[in-house]
């Protein structure tokens, strides 16, 4: 079956859509996001269908809304409905306080609880029992991220003979950080259920490699550079590095647009003569905001001449704000922010800009236009979509990429990017100054290597990378 006779069968802890009400009526509109803006055009061509929790509770009449919606898009939105107390313990509990902050090197703010693994296998069976519902021969079932690592299991339980695809968008951690985990071994097991994984980057996939070895001694692994395959019980199991990407063109042709133009001078006029540094991120303790802070004032600390002529602008969106570490993680930004601002603001000039809030996509896309340098410094990232847009949105072609040696998007974008270990404050300080200081050659040199990459790596060819991958085996 070739990629454009297969009908897309996606499964993902949440669906593609938002479901509100706005004028006394309830209404569903698309979530932004690079998955659904890819996938939407070969979902339309082929009449896929994507499977997921809708994000609302019972009191929204949520079949009849997706029906509908379903219609109008030409591809059908499947629910898996999940009650508020599992929302705790499967979403909240294992997927977000275990996996998450594992799967990203940070063993402290792991909670092991075994009533959040009961719940997350409990959700994980009910995933993979609406698939068997739904599914059809022609189907290419794609199942995606953190959440959803056992469902491939449940399926081999329903013995659903049914070949399996995987996606991680989180990395995957080394074998010494697994086996922290209780259930560690049902989580490789667990993910060897697949036919063919795909993650971020080899580093992952070889840190899987690693724990296969140690956690599953009677799988065999024969490797290769961008793929490996597993044998174990008599099944090959297929591992590849897909990293993903967003579309390049859609995002150059939006930032060249006049609403965005206009979007980028508003953000300058209103910060005037000097230079601006953004960060872009979710709020969560992954992706190294007070670090970043940090840095920056130790940048003004060592270079006075930065004084008046630099203001970093911090945009974190409100993410998970129910989980606590994530509602204290705020309270220290908001202290930093302080703090530093108290320590060297003067008349007319305020060295952070600290926004907590969601933007649309105008002023997102203003903010990547108007801002000089981008400050990306994750502690550790399965790819960063944020480092990707700022360069494809860079259409005057000078901005400066900062980007953290932890994020995925380091593999790729390393060549034009300004690298630093965000854990050293020093080093990050001593690349906002280069960046401060940088030539427009230079400048203008290392945008057209990143744009360059970005525009030849771009989603579309992440999907028919997967996909041709999994035809080739
Ligand atoms: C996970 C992995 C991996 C941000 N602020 C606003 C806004 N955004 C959009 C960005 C971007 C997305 O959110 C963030 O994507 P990232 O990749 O940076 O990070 P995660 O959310 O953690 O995503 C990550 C990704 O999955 C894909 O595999 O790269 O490593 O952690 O697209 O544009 N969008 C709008 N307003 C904002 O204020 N509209």
């Amino acid at each position: 079956m070739t990629e454009s006779d297969r009908k897309l069968f996606i499964v993902s802890n949440r669906l593609p859509i938002i479901i509100g009400v706005e004028d006394d009526q309830w209404k569903v509109n698309p979530s932004s996001g690079g998955l659904i803006t890819a996938l939407a055009p070969l979902m339309k061509k082929n009449h896929g269908t994507w499977l997921g929790w809708p994000g609302c509770g019972p009191e929204a009449p949520v079949e009849e809304l997706l029906e509908k919606y379903s219609r109008e898009q030409e591809y059908t939105l499947k629910s898996v409905a999940i009650t508020d107390v599992e929302v705790e313990h499967y979403y909240r509990g294992f997927s977000n306080q275990t996996i998450w902050p594992l799967f990203h090197d940070l063993l402290g703010y792991c909670s092991f609880d075994a009533e959040n693994w009961n719940y997350y296998n409990r959700v994980n069976e009910r995933f993979a029992a609406e698939v068997v519902k739904l599914i059809g021969p022609d189907h290419f079932v794609w199942i995606h991220d953190y959440q959803l690592i056992l469902v491939a299991h449940y399926l081999r339980e329903l013995k659903a003979n049914l070949h399996l695809n995987f996606f991680l968008h989180i990395p995957f951690p080394a074998c010494d950080l697994l086996q922290r985990m209780p259930w560690r071994s049902e989580i490789v097991y667990g993910l060897l259920q697949y036919d063919h994984l795909g993650f971020q980057t080899n580093h992952d996939r070889r840190n899987f490699i690693q724990c296969v070895k140690t956690m599953i001694p009677e799988a065999s692994v024969k490797g290769y550079r961008q793929q490996s395959e597993v044998r174990l019980e008599g099944r090959t199991i297929k591992l590849g590095t897909y990293p993903i990407s967003i579309d390049f063109h859609e995002f150059n042709d939006f930032a060249a647009s006049k609403e965005v133009a206009d979007a980028a001078w508003f953000v300058h006029e209103n910060l005037p003569s000097r230079k601006l540094v953004l960060g872009v991120d979710r709020l969560d303790y992954t992706k190294g905001i007070p670090e970043r802070f940090l840095a920056f004032e130790r940048a003004l600390e060592k270079y006075p001449d930065l004084h008046r002529h630099i203001s970093l602008v911090q945009i974190v969106v409100p993410s998970r704000t129910k989980v606590p570490e994530y509602r204290d993680l705020k309270e220290v930004l908001d202290t930093l922010s302080g703090r530093i601002n108290g320590r060297f603001s003067r008349q007319g000039w305020v060295p952070i800009h600290y926004m907590f809030r969601e933007l649309n996509r105008t002023q997102l896309l203003g903010y990547y236009r108007a801002c000089e340098v981008a400050l990306i410094t994750p502690l550790r990232d399965g790819m960063n979509l944020v480092a990707k847009e700022y360069c494809a949105s860079s259409v005057e072609n000078d901005g400066i990429l900062i980007l953290s040696e932890f994020a995925g998007a380091a593999d790729q974008l390393q060549k034009g990017a300004l690298m630093v270990n965000p854990y050293d404050l020093e080093g990050t300080a001593d690349a906002i100054y280069a960046a401060f200081v940088m030539t427009e050659e230079e400048r203008r040199r290392r945008m057209r290597t990143l744009r360059g990459e970005i525009r030849r790596n771009d989603v579309q060819r992440w999907i028919e990378w997967f996909l041709k991958s999994d035809e080739g085996g």
